[in-house]
């Protein structure tokens, strides 16, 4: 008998034992014959079921420790979170600003990125000229929702878990007391922590017909060039002051995709590109369009044809996503760390619920991830990815010196904006450069320059003269 089918029989015995001591009515031969006959199995099919998952004992020796001073000493890997909460005032669409509540001057907050497993030390500071008291109910953690509670102007609080489940999670503000949760998480405090699976992510399968038609499958490695995308409505008075009313009567006229309505469209160095004129819009909306915008003027979002690209998708808001990306199938759609579907059309995340969605662009070309819901898709919730160059953009750029020899994607020349690239994880390709793009203020910005992304509004200006 080897150590396993030993095992096995232990958990056999002891189970009969326990049912004779606590008067079951089973008689033990009863038990003995449902539990393990150990004599009569194969241990290959044992082997078979441990390989599959099942049938492993497992010492959960800190599940549920959430004392600071234990879990920094645990040996686990410790990450610090730190986020300030505040106002300020930023823009909305139409040239006007609204009243927002930001995580440290940014809509959404900060990316947490983390692996399943590691110790996040969450501190949340409110500064003492700051007007009310901000809270951070974090849904990747496992803890006393007394930890959620608001801070006040003034003060520091932290509390500690242990980031167990992989995944995306929400984090956002919980109000004063509650009171005001809606309108703070609706006037920008939000934002998410990626959990990833302390075993990496999954190899992506896609299967697609090749040849004279027979079904044939593709594994791309796990490696994924990685965007986030989050969604929310505004609810707003003309003033730009929040509006509890419209909110009761779900009545948004806003929708946003990480802080911004269309905010990712082209701009008029895209019109300049495409059509030679900075003036000659290429899509339906470009509200953010000019480089005074600076860090808001709008970005695309920049793959390469036959990538593994993942998404890391969070619905913030009161109504329901119905992900869609016009052109394109989702290969693969992950919650948790478990698959829930591929080859899937559109997937449905409801109100503080995520996606992570796996796919490959195929070919040269514009795709729309939108908001299936039409009152969502023409308030803000349409998102342009351009997969390779299909506009064959390349020789003029090579040309013209913009680029030193053709690129896999415009990412190459002009960079991914910033709001939308996650923190590098385990499994995540580096974006070729990184563009300043986001609800931030002025201050975030700076510091983002500081780091190394990209002000293209100096940019721009000097790729147009070598494009002229
Ligand atoms: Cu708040």
């Amino acid at each position: 008998m080897n150590k396993r089918t030993s095992m096995l029989f232990s958990i056999a015995a002891v189970a009969v034992m326990g049912a004779t001591l606590f008067g079951s009515t089973y008689t033990q031969t009863q038990i003995a014959g449902q539990s393990l006959d150990v004599s009569k199995l194969d241990v290959d099919v044992l082997e078979q079921i441990h390989q599959m998952g099942g049938l492993q004992l497992v010492m959960p020796q800190a599940f549920a420790e959430t004392d600071c001073g234990v879990l920094q000493n645990s040996g686990r890997k410790v990450v610090e979170f730190n986020l300030e909460g505040y106002s300020v005032e930023l823009p909305i669409m139409g040239g006007k600003t609204y009243h927002a509540m930001t995580f440290s001057g940014q809509v959404p907050g900060p990316t947490l990125r983390v692996t399943q497993g590691d110790v996040v030390i969450m501190t949340l500071s409110i500064p003492d000229w700051e007007v009310t008291g901000h809270g951070n109910d974090m849904h990747a953690s496992q803890t006393s929702a007394l930890n959620f509670d608001s801070v006040n102007p003034g003060e520091t609080k932290q509390f500690c878990y242990i980031a167990e489940s992989a995944g995306v999670f929400k984090y956002h503000c919980s109000g004063v007391h509650l009171i005001g949760m809606d309108q703070h998480v609706l006037s920008g405090m939000y934002g998410i922590a990626i959990v990833d699976p302390a075993n990496g992510y999954k190899k992506l399968m896609v299967e697609k017909t090749s040849g004279s038609g027979q079904l044939d499958r593709m594994f791309y490695d796990a490696d994924a060039l990685e965007f986030q995308l989050q969604y929310n409505q505004l609810y707003l008075t003309p003033e730009g002051n929040y509006d509890a009313g419209a909110m009761f009567m779900h009545h948004n006229t806003a929708t946003v995709v990480n802080g911004m309505q269309f905010g990712y469209v082209p701009n008029m160095a895209h019109n300049l590109l495409v059509k030679g004129d900075v003036n000659a819009n290429i899509f339906v909306a470009q509200p953010w369009n000019g480089l005074e915008n600076k860090q808001y003027q709008s970005q695309l979002l920049f793959v390469e044809n036959g990538q593994h690209v993942r998404l890391f998708v969070e619905n913030h808001g009161n109504e329901p996503l119905f992900f869609h990306i016009v052109g394109e199938i989702l290969d693969r759609v992950t919650q948790g760390n478990r698959v829930q579907s591929a080859a899937t059309e559109t997937w449905l995340v409801g109100g503080s619920q995520n996606m992570i969605a796996d796919l490959v662009f195929d070919e040269p070309g514009v795709y729309v991830a939108v908001n299936h819901d039409y009152a969502a898709i023409y308030t803000g919730a349409a998102t342009v990815f351009v997969a390779g160059d299909p506009f064959g953009l390349n020789p003029v750029l090579v040309d013209k010196g913009v680029i030193e020899a053709p690129v896999a994607s415009y990412a190459y020349a002009l960079g991914n904006p910033s709001d939308a690239v996650p923190p590098m994880g385990m499994n995540s390709i580096a974006h070729p450069a990184i563009n300043i793009h986001g609800l931030y203020t002025d201050d975030v910005a700076s510091e983002m320059q500081e780091n190394g992304m990209i002000p293209l509004w100096e940019v721009i200006p000097v790729v147009a003269e070598m494009l002229s």
